[in-house]
């Protein structure tokens, strides 16, 4: 991916080749971009060819481009540990494909799935959850509508909606709200995601009661503080990120497609900005985002009544097939808090 140069007027005398071109140069160079197509590209903006070419030849022995360089070797030597790591777990036939299958043994769980790191789908755990039978839209609003919500609104017109989550914030009364979502059809524009915080508010604990069997792998008594409930439309998207626990994911009403992608090849999802990603799994942009083709895409659609276990650090992307209703939680026995050192290069 070569940086776009920050538009700039055309001058008539050429412009100067500053400390933020000398950044474009380096970062360039260290993407390992050629030295002509990146004149080019000077050019077009206008500024002096002999300057600039003088200017990246320069660059090759600046000591700040030569530190740079040192660690981008070790860099890429971390990135070639996990390659082979991904390369080993990928040559178990099954790695490739998410399975579907009744809960296993606390053993097997945490040996094959935690510690092994595979996501998978429950398929027997709800069968005595009384959310299964009494949750939907309309029941929501007969025992919650008087109650206001925290939703997120206003999605579609911007395009990092989820970085931005804290100004799409709306308050809305849930009544309104199950209205909007069965009369609005499919769209992406509004959700009621994790961030709602209602299962911490007594008037919803309700809801928490008609939560039947965990998973063996979980603690009930944290149950009411590492719980999230999510309501949308058709057409919700979360975009390609990580998460920095392991979490189950019960899918109560509706269909989810989650894609998947290892935690071993961060490098292909260029990672700038704390756990997410910009590529959009629904129309990958190649051109400027070339790495992404190595990426191994893994996908299931989780139906009603199924659970998907989202195993450390494993990206996903989740799409609402239809007027969903869920419940995700990440009260796990095994150890589950993980710190994440994340890039925060806003204009990369
Ligand atoms: O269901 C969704 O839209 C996103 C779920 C998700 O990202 C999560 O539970 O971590």
């Amino acid at each position: 991916m070569s940086i776009p140069p920050a538009p700039r007027p055309l001058p008539c005398a050429p412009a100067a080749i500053d400390a933020g071109w000398r950044q474009w140069i380096a970062e360039n160079r260290l993407r390992n971009c050629t030295p002509e197509s990146m004149l080019a590209t000077m050019a077009g903006a206008g500024l002096d060819t002999r300057a600039s070419a003088a200017a990246i030849a320069q660059m090759e022995n600046d000591p700040a481009f030569l530190a740079a360089r040192r660690f981008q070797q070790l860099q890429r030597k971390l990135e070639s540990v996990l390659e082979n790591l991904q390369r080993l777990w990928f040559s178990a036939p099954d790695y490739a494909v998410v399975e579907k299958r009744p809960e296993p043994s606390l053993d097997e769980f945490v040996e094959r799935y935690v510690r092994g790191c595979r996501p998978l789908v429950i398929t027997d755990l709800t069968r005595d959850w009384p959310a299964t039978q009494r949750w939907s839209p309309a029941d929501l609003k007969q025992r919650f509508g008087h109650l206001d919500i925290e939703i997120q609104a206003e999605r579609s017109a911007d395009p990092k909606f989820e970085e931005n989550k804290l100004a799409h914030r709306r308050i809305a009364r849930l009544s309104a709200f199950v209205d909007q979502v069965l009369k609005g059809g499919p769209t992406n524009d509004y959700y009621m995601t994790a961030n709602n915080e209602a299962l911490r508010r007594p008037e919803f604990a309700p809801l928490l009661a008609d939560i039947g069997r965990l998973p063996r792998v979980c603690d009930r008594a944290h149950l009411a503080a590492r719980s999230s409930f999510w309501f949308g439309p058709a057409g919700t998207v979360t975009p390609l990120h990580h998460d920095t626990l392991m979490l189950f994911h019960t899918q109560v009403v509706g269909r989810k497609r989650w894609r998947f992608i290892s935690p071993l090849q961060i490098a292909h999802l260029y990672n700038c900005n704390n756990v997410f990603s910009p590529i959009d799994l629904d129309r990958p942009d190649l051109q400027r985002y070339p790495d992404f083709a190595k990426a191994q895409v893994l996908e299931v659609i989780a139906e009603p009544g199924e659970t998907v276990f989202l195993p450390l650090g494993w990206w996903h992307q989740v799409t609402s097939l239809d007027v969903s209703l869920s419940f995700s939680y990440s009260n796990l026995t095994v150890p589950n808090e993980f710190t994440y050192v994340n890039p925060e290069i806003h204009n990369w």
